[in-house]
């Protein structure tokens, strides 16, 4: 009877040791927020709603716990109005036997501590008053530690690390370390981090905060990701925006992304040469959109709104009415891009070229004639002496800016530098320049 009963245990002790360990990893919520610029019903698009769901998702999916990597409150808008539904999802959360673990920001430092206070035995806020603290998280037979730190106060110009010699860490389970930082971004005001500072320091697993746009490194022994702003909440969050889930199971990892914003922002060039009317520009708007959105619809799952930024390339001889007429579609014009989700225009700008003979207009040894040839070096995806000193100049520029310590506390989202991005900086510069001496010269004649 007794071998019986151990027979029948076995099928069942082997399900529970394979079940692996699920963390829903999150971060940057702004609770009291709402996507900006958008049509519509704006209560589904903030990020209350997307917590709410969020915590639906979690409930329904059964994860183990939640991590959520600081800003989880905005510190503009969010104290009153998010501290009842912060608090209704805690307490579903803790019905469903869901645990969470969270760290603050340079936007929660204050509110956190008093929000949670010690009246929850599932809701773990990590290192309190700026100091590293670990807790070892035990579910289905896999143990994780949850590494924190939270801000002390607004600003943190340095990094915390390394972790002090005193911190216990088991070498023998994962260890999953949540910051609020700014990576590789020396000079920062929100706690500047290196790479090379999180690598080796017995941490597999980090999960960061504070840049909205999502991120991911992996290096030897770590891998450095930041889950991004789980509602993309203005323009200069583009692309998919969601959660983490991570997996652990004996000794494997996974990490995996999960679209969940319900909006999503997008720019986009339109090329406008040969339209004639209001009605072509608008065929072409339309048609550009959605050949742009076939690539990834399987990501739009839960997307309702679809913002597009315009920008107007080509040549035309007349600039503005052009853009005049595509500018009316930021109020009349939605695209349905599939059900559920509908495409609109938020803003159209203008790189629109004079009707000229750029090849020839370069050969001219006048100014016109130097920006000529540096646009078409910029669209052939050639470089030129000019050319490069312009672009070394705007990076030193941009990072004169950066430095200023009087930027310094409004700088929070970093500044492309990619050399794509310069480029279509210097292109939409050489445009507005070479239309401008063009026209003079035009009323001159
Ligand atoms: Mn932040």
């Amino acid at each position: 009877m007794g071998d019986f009963t151990l027979v029948c245990l076995i099928p069942f002790l082997h399900i529970a040791g394979t079940m692996p360990l699920r963390i829903l990893a999150a971060a940057d919520l702004h609770l009291g927020r709402v996507s900006s610029g958008l049509p519509g019903d704006a209560l589904t698009l903030s990020t209350i709603a997307a917590w709410d769901k969020m915590v639906e998702w979690a409930i329904t999916n059964q994860v183990d716990a939640i991590s959520l990597s600081g800003d989880v409150v905005d510190k503009d808008n969010g104290y009153y109005e998010s501290t009842g539904p912060l608090q209704r999802g805690f307490t579903r959360l803790g019905e469903a036997d869901i645990h969470v673990f969270l760290v603050a920001g340079n936007h929660d430092y204050r509110v956190l501590p008093s929000l949670i206070g010690s009246q929850y035995q599932h809701v773990h806020l990590l290192g309190r008053n700026g100091t590293w603290e670990v807790y070892p998280f035990t579910r289905k037979e896999e143990t994780v530690q949850f590494l924190g730190w939270s801000y002390p106060s607004q600003y943190v110009p340095t990094s915390p690390l390394p972790l002090p010699g005193t911190m216990a860490l088991d070498p023998n389970s994962p260890v999953v370390g949540l910051l609020h930082g700014d990576l590789e971004n020396i000079g920062s005001y929100y706690c500047p981090v290196g790479h090379n500072e999180l690598v080796g320091v017995g941490v597999g697993t980090w999960i960061l905060g504070h840049i909205h746009m999502p991120g991911e490194w992996y290096l030897p022994g770590t891998s450095i990701h930041y889950p991004g702003s789980l509602q993309a909440m203005s323009a200069k969050e583009p692309g998919a925006h969601g959660f983490l889930l991570l997996t652990f199971d004996k000794g494997n990892k996974t990490v995996q992304k999960i679209p969940f914003s319900t909006v999503r922002y997008q720019s986009l060039d339109v090329d406008i040469t040969g339209a004639e009317r209001q009605e072509n520009v608008w065929e072409l708007l339309t048609k550009t959109i959605a050949d742009d959105t076939r690539g990834w619809l399987p990501e739009l799952d839960g997307v309702t709104h679809l913002s597009y930024d315009l920008r107007l390339i080509g040549e035309h001889p007349q600039e503005a009415l052009v853009l005049k007429w595509a500018g009316d579609s930021q109020r009349e014009m939605f695209v349905p891009v599939r059900p559920g989700t509908n495409a609109f225009v938020r803003s159209v700008r203008s790189d629109i070229g004079p009707v000229v003979n750029m090849e020839e207009l370069a050969r001219d040894p006048s100014p016109a004639g130097a920006l000529a040839s540096m646009i078409l070096a910029i669209r052939e995806k050639r470089s030129s002496p000019l050319l490069r000193q312009l672009e070394t100049q705007w990076v030193t520029q941009q990072g004169l800016l950066r430095t200023s310590g009087v930027y310094q506390p409004l700088l929070e989202t970093p500044v492309d530098n990619s050399p794509d991005a310069i480029r279509k900086n210097l292109l939409r510069e050489c445009t507005r320049l070479l239309n401008a001496l063009l026209s003079q010269v035009e009323k001159k004649n």
